[in-house]
C-alpha cells in the first residue's frame, strides 16, 4: 500500500543530518512535515541549525540497536539514510568505507523488513558509473563497472535495495545523485567538491587552483534542485516509482574551465589554474553527462537551476549569508 505523503503520521528521521545534503534536507523536511515530525541524527552533535532548531538525537548509522530504539521512541515511519563517505574519503579508507556504506544500508532495509518502518530513501550516485560506461548522455540502464570504493559500495547498495524491494516489498527508493553545488554547508571528501570551493575562493581570493583538469566534464546539480526531487520522490505514490536500485537524475554539465568562464562574468579579474591530483581518476572514470528521462516520465523530475542561475544564486546567498 502506498503510504500518503501527508498522511498525520508521517514521521521522519535522519541519519547523518549533519552533512552537506542533511543539513537543508532537515531544513526543508521540517518546513513541510513540522518540527515535530522530524528527527535529525548524527553522530556529531554540532552547535547548529539541525541541532538546536528542532528535535536531535546523537546516533551511529552503524549501531542497528540504536537506530531501533529512535524508530520506537518517535514512532518513525519514512528513514532518510544519508550517513556515507563519499568517494575521494572512501579511496583513502576503503574497508571503513565499505562497512558504513552498506551495513547502514542493511540496518534500514532490514529494520523494513521487520516492519518497523514504511519508506526508505537512500543516495546513490554517478559514482555507480566506471570507465566502460558510455560517458556522453550515460543511461538509465547501461555498463556499470565502478572502480572506485565509494562506487563499489553504492552499486551495491542499489542492488540490494532492488532485492528488498522485490523479495520483501520494501518500499525504498533512490537517486543518482551528481555533484552537489551548495552554499550552506560544506561538502565533504568528494570529487566534485571543486565546483563548491570555487565559488568561496572566487570572493575572498579572486584565484583557484583546480584539482580536476579543465576540460574534465562532470554532471552537477544545484542542492535546492536536489532536495526537491528527494522530497518529490518520496512522496510521490508508489506505483510511480518504477525502478527500485535508483534514478539517474540530471540538471547540468560543465568542466572547470566552464565554470570559471560563468564566474568571470561576476568576477572579470578572476583566474584559475589547475593542478590535478588523485581526484582526476576517479571523475575520469565518472559520466560526463547524465540521461535522466526516466526520472521526469515517472516521477515528473524537472530541474530549476543552470550553471547561469546557480552562479548567480551562488554569489548572492554566499555574499548575504557567508561574507557579508
Ligand atoms: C563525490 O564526488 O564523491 C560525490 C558524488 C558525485 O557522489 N559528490
Amino acid at each position: 500500500m502506498s503510504h500518503n505523503f501527508l498522511s498525520m503520521d508521517t514521521k521522519i528521521l535522519i541519519i547523518g543530518a549533519c552533512g552537506q545534503i542533511g543539513t537543508e534536507l532537515t531544513q526543508k523536511l521540517r518546513e513541510t512535515y513540522g518540527k515535530n515530525n522530524v528527527i535529525a541524527s548524527d553522530i556529531r552533535k554540532l552547535n547548529n541549525d539541525v541541532v538546536n532548531d528542532g528535535i536531535f538525537e546523537v546516533v551511529n548509522a552503524l549501531d542497528y540497536n540504536q537506530i531501533e530504539h529512535l524508530i520506537e521512541k518517535y514512532k518513525i515511519t519514512d528513514v532518510y539514510l544519508m550517513a556515507a563517505l563519499l568517494s575521494a574519503t572512501a579511496e583513502k579508507n576503503p574497508a571503513f568505507a565499505w562497512d558504513l556504506n552498506m551495513n547502514s544500508l542493511f540496518h534500514v532495509l532490514n529494520l523494513a523488513k521487520a516492519g518497523k518502518i514504511k519508506k526508505i530513501y537512500w543516495p546513490s550516485s554517478i559514482a555507480v558509473f566506471g570507465p566502460t560506461t558510455p560517458r556522453d548522455n550515460t543511461p538509465q540502464y547501461t555498463i556499470m563497472e565502478p572502480s572506485t570504493v565509494y562506487g563499489i559500495s553504492k552499486q551495491a547498495g542499489e542492488r540490494w535495495c532492488e532485492y528488498y524491494h522485490k523479495q520483501y516489498g520494501v518500499d525504498v527508493r533512490s537517486i543518482r545523485y551528481p555533484g552537489l553545488i551548495s552554499w550552506g554547508t560544506p561538502p565533504g571528501g568528494g570529487t566534485t567538491d571543486y565546483a563548491v570551493d570555487i565559488y568561496h575562493k572566487a570572493i575572498t581570493e579572486g584565484k583557484f587552483t583546480s584539482f580536476l583538469s579543465e576540460n574534465s566534464a562532470l554532471p552537477m546539480m544545484y542542492m535546492d534542485d536536489a532536495i526537491k526531487a528527494t522530497i518529490a520522490i518520496m512522496q510521490a505514490p508508489s506505483e510511480q516509482i518504477k525502478i527500485r536500485s535508483s534514478y539517474n537524475l540530471s540538471a547540468m554539465s560543465f568542466t572547470p574551465k566552464e565554470i570559471a568562464a560563468e564566474i568571470q562574468k561576476h568576477y572579470p579579474d578572476f583566474t584559475i589554474d589547475y593542478a590535478p591530483d588523485f581526484r582526476q581518476k576517479i571523475a575520469d572514470s565518472w559520466p560526463a553527462s547524465i540521461d535522466d528521462s526516466c526520472a521526469r516520465e515517472d516521477w515528473g523530475w524537472k530541474n530549476d537551476y543552470d550553471l547561469n542561475s546557480m552562479t548567480t544564486e551562488m554569489f548572492k546567498q554566499l555574499k548575504e549569508n557567508i561574507y557579508a
